[in-house]
């Protein structure tokens, strides 16, 4: 009988599912590499020291030794010396090279392999940015350098020759320390590389190319002295002080705060114009996009310094947490991932407003993983399968997985979390473990059971959490219910309840915190806040001896990442946003207050009425321009209303056109009762000493250019107000006081807007990073022509798809940031996208896969919108040759 088994379809690619896994079957002992560096043809010759990892009775237990490679050119391939012949001793396909039946126990293999970095625009593997070899090899890179079993779990020490042209390529780097350089013939050179620590694949590195370097130096606690190098195209170097002065900072501060020391004498940091992300935390030699290292005032904003403190101290702490501990498959990824960013957020908090870095993250959070959580793409923290790996550096495995880092850190206390990363460092260091190796090291060092807990690891969704109380007079009893559910997700109909800290507090009628203590705890136990321990569906809190609170406040400091059900009076909210003593609470308040009022607007302009808006959310606004106490980038935080985005999120359909009128509307509305107080915090708070990115001035500037942004909403119909910004972006001294007009002017448009954007173009068009902004402002516009706009500037001699950061910048924020007019009705921002999505699937398929995430948010949209997004989705996937990357995103998002 003929085989009737169904093959999967040609272009349907494997999963890959965390429940196989397998420990390797083969050690690498030692890798010694040597490049010949050629823009088009580069030779790498390589000899692996191998060792079988599984007990060898006989030559029957003897396995085939399976080497992944990919756009590799295979030049010859020999063990202990002697040539082996295809077919006979090795074969190879599309994804590797397999030696079918190697000798009994350890041997060497030599591979020489050619590859061509020039043309290679997928930045992955060795490539060329801009004139300089540099590689990116997390997560599967290195396979498109040499055959290696490319997987994380197998760590091995390198030793790295590298070879070039000396007038091209003077300076040549990798991990570890130098050994030795030299001269060859023909104007070429060479350095050596060795670094003493075993890595995986992922983590190597190789740079090459005409740099300048900044360098600085740093003695560790227990005085190791290490020199700071940080290496840029020529003529960058100016702005690298910035980078260079976090870089200290993040190294003194995880030696007090966690105990971590840096371990070899150099730590090199270069940064390249053509970078797939952000930047890589590669042993030693950390490689970064420009945008993450370069800074000065007269092009980099505010916000783009804090970018650059967080970027260079995240990959500084993937040291320990990634580098010396790492993952032992890429479904772990948030044990390095989401422990980092927890990390680098700490770093932020402790180093500048620990509240404003709050409300920060969980804007981020709201804006990229709650709807994530909810859509196509849902996935747990760790994933159980996946078909292309780089489509799970999301949201999800970073900013859920730190949310999940930080609830153990408020279940155990720092103290508590310190002893456990102290335990998990000391029987990892030096491995490869996993998200239960992490758990289990916080839970044995405390001594408590973390069972419950890991269901944070392997349940998606937004949990949500509902809140009533009632209050007994006899008793003087305060008693709390609290529900918790948590909504499907792909694969996941049902879930389990969680382990949640719930952060909550009582305020009396004066706004005071009343002091809480629950029934059967002793007075010890009293505090303002309260972190309960939420572990079933549905439990009951009593809080004994309390007189009658005036208002609920909850999830303070965002102690957990879950959507809150409960309905507050608009009175309540009112109140917190006055009163309450936590900041993050106080902030969230009004967010709750400004959402309920910008929905209810959408539904009054649905039905074709004129929105009004209460007097007391007005108020509350007022108190906060007037209150000379407040911090002034928590008051900036305060005033800005949540985002277009963020509000869809709460309905559906969504209705992009009345969210934006209805958010206008209450801007204007916030504008025209509040002119003098805006006028008087603009006015109030003009910076005058030299620029610093920190600090008080920054907050200044972050209010004034808050206060801006409302008066600009008198504008076009008064000329003042169009003039104030005209005038300001000219008076500015700064890129923070310069982006922030000339973004408000690109939503107006207009003659002066115009005239302001080419001021800005010819200032800076020689500026690659400026640029950027340049394309961004005017992609994120308001204005009906933005499409249009956005393909003309596709024609700009600074446009190209094969430049990511160009992509982002133009495409990316367009299809992301814009909602309004990415979602016109006929469809036109929908075609455009797929059209793009599809041309860079040739180029660059990771840029590509990523890019196309918003079309699988179509569920959420009216029928018409539906029915244009998922023919799109349907016409990518019918495309010939589609990327696994592409092809997992559009087919996923189809499913809905
Ligand atoms: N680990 C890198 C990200 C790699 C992305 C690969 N597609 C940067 C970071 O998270 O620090
Ligand atoms: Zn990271």
């Amino acid at each position: 009988m003929p085989d009737t088994a169904t093959a999967a379809p040609a272009q349907t690619p494997t999963v890959i599912r965390r429940e196989d896994y397998t420990a390797p079957d083969y050690a690498i002992d030692s890798l010694a590499l040597a490049f010949d560096l050629e823009p088009g043809a580069t030779r790498v010759k390589s000899r692996l020291a191998v060792a079988p990892a599984h007990e060898q009775g006989s030559a029957a237990d003897v396995r085939p030794l399976k080497l992944d490679g990919e756009a590799l050119k295979l030049v010859s391939i020999a063990l202990d010396g002697q040539p082996l012949a295809e077919g006979r001793d090795y074969r190879v396909d599309d994804s590797g090279l397999t030696v079918t039946a190697p000798p009994q126990g350890s041997f060497t293999l030599e591979i020489e392999t050619e590859i061509d970095p020039k043309g290679n625009s997928e930045l992955s593997g060795l490539y060329l940015s801009n004139g300089i070899f540099c590689t990116q090899c997390e997560a599967e890179g290195f396979r498109r350098i040499t055959y290696f079993p490319d997987r994380p779990d197998v760590l091995t020490r390198y030793h790295v020759t590298i070879r070039g042209p000396k007038d091209s390529c003077p300076v040549l780097l990798s991990n570890g320390n130098l050994a030795e350089t030299g001269e060859l013939s023909d104007g070429r050179h060479y350095a050596v590389w060795d670094d003493p620590f075993p890595k995986p694949s992922y983590l190597f590195a190789l740079v090459a190319g005409d740099l300048a370097c900044h360098e600085e130096g740093f003695t560790t606690h227990s005085g190791r002295e290490v020199a700071l190098r940080i290496y840029v195209e020529h003529g960058k170097e100016s702005r690298t002080g910035w980078a260079m002065d976090s870089l200290k900072r993040a190294m003194r501060w995880d030696e007090t705060r966690f105990g971590l020391e840096y371990d070899l004498d150099l730590f090199n940091i270069v940064a390249v114009s053509d970078f797939n992300m952000g930047a890589m935390e590669n042993k030693s030699l950390n490689v970064f996009n420009d945008k993450y290292i370069l800074a000065d005032p007269d092009t980099a904003t505010d916000g783009d310094y804090a970018g650059i403190e967080s970027v260079v101290a995240h990959e500084y702490f993937h040291n320990w947490t990634g580098n010396r501990v790492t993952c032992r498959d890429w479904f772990q990824l948030s044990l390095k991932e989401g422990l980092t960013v927890f990390r680098d957020q700490e770093f932020s908090s402790d180093v500048r407003s620990r509240p404003v870095e709050r409300i920060q993250t969980v804007r981020a959070l709201r804006a990229r993983q709650f709807p994530e959580d909810a859509g196509p793409l849902a996935h747990p923290v760790r994933p159980d399968s996946y078909i292309e790996i780089n489509n799970f550096y999301t949201p999800t495995v970073y900013e859920k997985g730190a949310e999940v880092i930080r609830m153990l850190h408020s279940l155990l206390g720092e103290d508590g979390f310190q002893k456990g990363m102290r335990l998990y460092i000391e029987r990892h260091d030096g491995q490869a473990a996993t998200c239960d190796d992490f758990v289990a090291a916080m839970a044995d060092a405390n001594d408590v059971d973390l069972e419950q807990f890991k269901r944070w690891y392997s349940q998606a969704g937004t949990p949500e959490v509902e809140v009533t109380g009632a209050y007994d007079g006899d008793s003087g009893t305060y008693e709390m219910t609290v529900r918790q559910t948590c909504p499907p997700t792909p694969g996941q109909p049902e879930k389990q309840p969680l382990q949640i800290p719930f952060a909550v507090g009582l305020l009396d009628a004066q706004g005071q915190d009343i002091p809480l203590a629950l029934e059967g705890e002793d007075s010890g136990a009293t505090s303002a806040t309260k972190v309960l321990e939420l572990r079933e569906s549905e439990q009951r809190f009593r809080f004994p001896g309390v007189p009658e609170p005036r208002a609920l406040s909850y999830n303070r400091g965002f102690s957990a990442p879950v959507n809150l059900k409960s309905e507050q009076s608009a009175e309540e909210l009112a109140f917190l946003m006055a009163q309450d003593s936590d900041p993050f609470a106080r902030w969230e308040a009004g967010q709750r207050y400004a959402l309920r009022l910008l929905l209810q607007a959408v539904e009054t302009l649905q039905a074709g009425g004129v929105p009004e808006f209460d007097t007391a959310f007005i108020d509350a606004f007022r108190e906060i321009l007037r209150d000379p106490q407040l911090d002034k980038a928590f008051a900036a935080e305060a005033l800005t209303l949540p985002g277009e985005s963020y509000i869809g999120e709460q309905m559906q359909p969504l209705d992009v056109d009345a969210i934006h009128r209805a958010r206008e509307a209450l801007r204007r509305r916030l504008a025209e009762t509040l002119t003098d107080d805006l006028q008087e915090v603009y006015t109030v708070n003009t910076v005058t000493e030299a620029y610093s990115p920190e600090g008080e001035q920054a907050a200044q500037r972050a209010l004034r250019n808050t206060a801006l942004s409302y008066l600009s909403a008198l504008a076009p119909e008064e000329g003042a107000a169009l003039e104030r910004l005209v005038d300001h972006y000219h008076a500015a001294d700064n890129m923070t006081d310069r982006m922030a007009p000339l973004r408000l002017l690109a939503d107006i448009g207009g003659e002066a807007a115009e005239a302001t954007l080419q001021d800005f173009h010819d200032r800076y068009r020689d500026n690659d990073l400026v640029m950027d902004k340049w394309l961004a402002l005017q992609a994120v516009s308001a204005r009906p022509d933005t499409l249009e706009r956005v393909k003309a500037l596709e024609e700009h001699p600074v446009f190209s798809l094969s430049r990511p950061n160009k992509v982002r910048a133009l495409i990316g924020t367009f299809v992301q940031a814009n909602p309004l007019r990415y979602h016109a009705a006929d469809g036109s921002g929908y075609r455009f996208h797929a059209d793009r999505v599809l041309t860079l699937d040739g180029i660059n398929s990771q840029i590509a896969a990523r890019l196309l995430t918003p079309l699988g948010r179509w569920a959420r949209m009216g029928e018409e919108r539906q029915r244009l997004m998922k023919a799109e989705l349907e016409r990518i996937l019918s495309a010939p040759d589609l990327s696994r990357d592409v092809y997992e995103i559009a087919s996923k998002s189809l499913e809905g």
